[in-house]
């Protein structure tokens, strides 16, 4: 037996790779064959290869729709040594191919596939020679076959309004892969994924997966080993946890087999999720002669608290006995073509997240279940993830056909997360029950009803049979398992999506009149950054209503309404570079706003996870990081607001002007809050300071602070104590009516070791003070700050490519909110 490579799950013994260069040709000859990178997909092909110009530019989406309506082949060759046919089995593995595929290996029908979301793994020996081979993989135009299930089914199933391409959720593929409100319509066809052969003798690892009990000082440890047989037989299989080894001699049946090991591991190192403790991972190996597969797998336990309580019923997390709160944003797959997507890319934005205070993401139901990476790197950084199973805003089919394919899909899918750590919960589907409201009578109602029910039943069979240790949430949002008969959108239990600001244009003080018990979606849009809107719409193409920037916008309206919020609270923005700074700078305080009211509630609301995290290509969107990488400001915000420990002041309607404290720390806070109010020149009128203690978790209100003149100045909050430390500034009125003073702003770059640092002095108060670099991409410590006059601040600028402090002087831009009007 070969020793486990690091690098990857399976040992390469016996193996034969075939991720690398393949070709893509359509099958009507109407392009001729181009390299294609694989995994990967046809639209990255064609656009690495210059047949296609890139979708994401411009308004050339428009110009590459034939792509999604023709049919494509991928093939290559591939070697196979004469010792690998020795063995007596050998299956190929691909991981996902996206969707509707015949395989062929020689010439040789091999497969058929028709759910991108399930592995295909088929013995194919007979159909190999020694030498050079053949494969084929024929992917029929999505579009034409999501036209041809609707033609199958007994009744009109309906639509889906996000959808460019109609009946995307009759087919097993990625939603949004034919447009969403926020993504572009390009239904890629490809694989994903590992894809290769495997020799075996006797068995095939099926999958690896372990339930853990925690007991006192030890957690007992079932891992299940499943192989599936070709034939009846027998094999050695060996398990090897926290340095011990256990070995079995199994007898095999055709088919699939179970193989358990108990392990008892006294006084594990738990895994807890950011800012909780230490994300402690251990090696779990299991291998038989032929194959390896290893995990790392973490001991917790996670438990949701939906409970009866007298608001309702709560919603919550446990980890570990600890009560978190979540904090976080919905995650979307990270690219509309799959073959741009690089690890380096899924990494520095889970970074991302983990450096902005994030302990959960929600994988959201109308993408992908992630890749493996992604999992790997939420253990690694402590967030936990709320998964959501592949369905959204539609209805969906309930024949039986439709049902297996789905429970298939759920059992690899479950097999293949459980052992992670991050993983805290299943949820059913996105807003496909709340959906439900909108049938035009009950009637329809009941009938749509009824197909809900059955699909939502054989998930809920499927998670708890496969994983009987998460909860199972029904849908996103409802009122939870035990009150599905009801109605979502309550404030009193279950999940809420709020969007009454942004989709219903209700002022940002809405937000106050709501109280959720955990706010799993609700958003506000802003533009990407300058660099991102010009790589898409040329230097001149950048202005709101030009037809590239209403192309890069999905949601109907959705500039109209940036714009529109403008008026409210703001002075009209001069200039593209203002106008972009400000949609940023609202979309922050919009999110800001609703999170530190919500954290203030606790512990009845548990949770926020902000719509959305990240973008799957450049355009205008509720996102914090837009597609190439840069923060917008709600993501520095998010940074802040999402602190351990924060100081908020607000006043909620025809409330008076209250000062919360708020702790997620799992010991006591002892600090202070010092207040000062301030004019718009920087001259302190009033200063008081709170000596504050906060038990473990605590959310607690302060004071009540004195109400000033509105426009006479601002209030500043400074909390620290135990080496916390959180600013913030509240305003008694709207922006607009405040004369606020453009301060002088002093910058300076200079290094410190390897860090490049840039230290900003501002002479009179400077609200929201935003630094770029024109002509490199770049991370801040910190941005989108509030400076007081002659209180020097230094951020650090961690650029894409080393910088001498006299470039990248060169290169920066500091707009503070008074620069936006004239
Ligand atoms: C939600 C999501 C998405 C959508 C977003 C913005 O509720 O579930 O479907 O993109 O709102 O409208």
């Amino acid at each position: 037996m070969e020793s486990c490579d690091i690098a990857v799950s399976r040992t390469r013994t016996g193996r034969v790779e075939l991720a690398g260069v393949w070709e893509l040709s359509a099958t009507d000859g109407s392009v001729p064959p181009v390299p294609a990178l694989l995994p990967g997909d046809n639209y990255t092909a064609l656009w690495r290869a210059g047949a296609i110009p890139d979708p994401y530019l411009g308004v050339n989406e428009n110009q590459v729709q034939r792509v999604a309506e023709t049919d494509w082949i991928f093939e290559r060759e591939f070697t196979v040594p004469a010792e690998f046919l020795a063995k007596q089995f050998v299956f190929l593995n691909l991981d996902s191919v996206d969707t509707f595929a015949e395989i062929r290996i020689n010439g040789k029908p091999a497969a058929v596939t028709r759910n991108m979301f399930t592995r295909l793994r088929r013995e194919i020996k007979p159909l190999l020679v020694p030498g050079v081979n053949r494969i084929e993989v024929r992917i029929a135009s999505p579009v034409r076959m999501a036209v041809r299930e609707s033609e199958k089914q007994p009744r009109p199933v309906g639509l889906n309004s996000n959808n460019r391409f109609p009946h995307f959720n009759l087919i097993r593929k990625a939603q949004c892969h034919s447009g969403w409100d926020w993504g572009i319509c390009l239904p890629v066809s490809g694989l994903a994924g590992e894809l290769y052969l495997q020799a075996v003798d006797n068995a095939r690892i099926e999958a690896v997966r372990h339930r853990e009990v925690h007991l006192e000082d030890a957690v007992e440890v079932e891992v299940t080993a499943e192989l599936v047989a070709e034939r009846d037989g027998e094999v050695e299989v060996t398990a090897e946890l926290a340095g011990v080894v256990q070995s079995r001699r199994t007898v095999l049946l055709r088919g699939e087999n179970r193989v358990r090991f108990p392990f008892l591991i006294r006084n594990p190192g738990l895994w807890y999720p950011a800012g909780y403790g230490p994300q402690t991972l251990c090696e779990l190996k299991v291998s038989t002669p032929d194959e390896c597969v290893r995990r790392r797998i973490g001991f917790r336990k996670v438990e949701v608290i939906h409970e009866k309580d007298e608001a309702g019923w709560s919603m919550g997390f446990r980890v570990n006995g600890i009560e978190l709160f979540a904090k976080g944003a919905n995650w979307i797959p990270a690219d509309a073509m799959p073959g741009r997507l690089t690890g380096a890319d899924c990494r520095r934005l889970l970074e991302a997240a983990a450096a902005c205070n994030m302990n959960m993401l929600r994988v959201w139901g109308g993408g992908v279940y992630e890749s493996d990476l992604f999992y790997d790197l939420c253990d690694e950084l402590g967030i936990l993830v709320w998964q959501d199973f592949m369905f959204a805003c539609a209805r969906y089919p309930a024949t039986p056909e439709f049902l297996a394919e789905v429970e298939a899909e759920l059992r690899y899918q479950i097999r293949r997360l459980q052992s992670h750590p991050s993983l805290a919960l299943w949820c059913g589907d996105n807003e496909v029950f709340m959906c439900l409201g909108n049938a035009k009578d009950r009637m329809e109602y009941a009938a749509w009803r009824v197909n809900f029910d059955r699909l939502s039943r054989r998930l809920a069979e499927v998670a708890t049979e496969c994983d009987p240790d998460r909860m199972f949430w029904p849908s996103s949002p409802c009122n939870g398992p035990a009150n599905m008969d009801e109605v979502c959108h309550d404030m009193s239990r279950g999940d809420l999506h709020y969007w009454q600001v942004w989709h219903a244009g209700e002022p940002f003080s809405a937000y106050y009149n709501v109280r959720p018990r955990f706010c799993s979606e609700f958003g506000y849009q802003s533009f990407p950054s300058l660099r991102t809107a010009r790589c898409y719409a040329g230097e001149s193409g950048i202005n709101v209503t030009s037809p590239v920037m209403e192309h890069h916008q999905r949601d109907r309206g959705g500039n109209g309404r940036i714009v529109e919020m403008f008026t409210r609270y703001f002075r009209f923005p001069v200039g593209d570079e203002a106008v972009i700074y400000l949609s940023q700078l609202q979309q922050a305080l919009a999110i800001k706003t609703a999170v530190e009211f919500w954290r203030t509630l606790k512990p009845h609301c548990r949770g926020t996870l902000y719509w959305q995290f990240n973008d799957n290509w450049p355009v205008a969107s509720w996102s914090g990081i837009d597609y190439y990488g840069e923060w917008k400001q709600l993501q520095y915000h998010a940074r802040r607001f999402y602190a351990p420990v924060i100081a908020t002041a607000f006043r909620v309607p025809d409330g008076p002007l209250e000062l919360h404290a708020v702790s997620d720390l799992a010991a006591g806070f002892h600090g202070a809050i010092d207040v000062a109010f301030l004019s718009f020149g920087g001259e302190v009128k009033n200063r008081f300071r709170f000596e504050i203690d906060l038990l473990p978790q605590e959310a607690k209100k302060i004071a009540e602070l004195p109400e000033e003149e509105p426009t006479a100045g601002f209030y500043y909050l400074e909390l620290s104590g135990e080496g916390y430390r959180h600013c913030n500034e509240c305003f008694l009125t709207e922006y607009k009516r405040c004369d606020l003073v453009r301060a002088g702003i002093r910058s300076r770059f200079f290094r410190k070791g390897e860090k490049l640092l840039l230290e900003l002095i501002a002479d009179a108060p400077a609200f929201w003070v935003f630094c770029e670099l024109t002509e490199t991409r770049a991370v801040w410590s910190d941005n989108s700050i509030t400076l007081l006059p002659e209180r020097p601040a230094v951020l650090e600028c961690r650029p894409d490519r080393p910088l001498a402090p006299e470039e990248a002087a060169a290169q920066l831009r500091v707009t503070q909110l008074r620069d936006t009007w004239r």
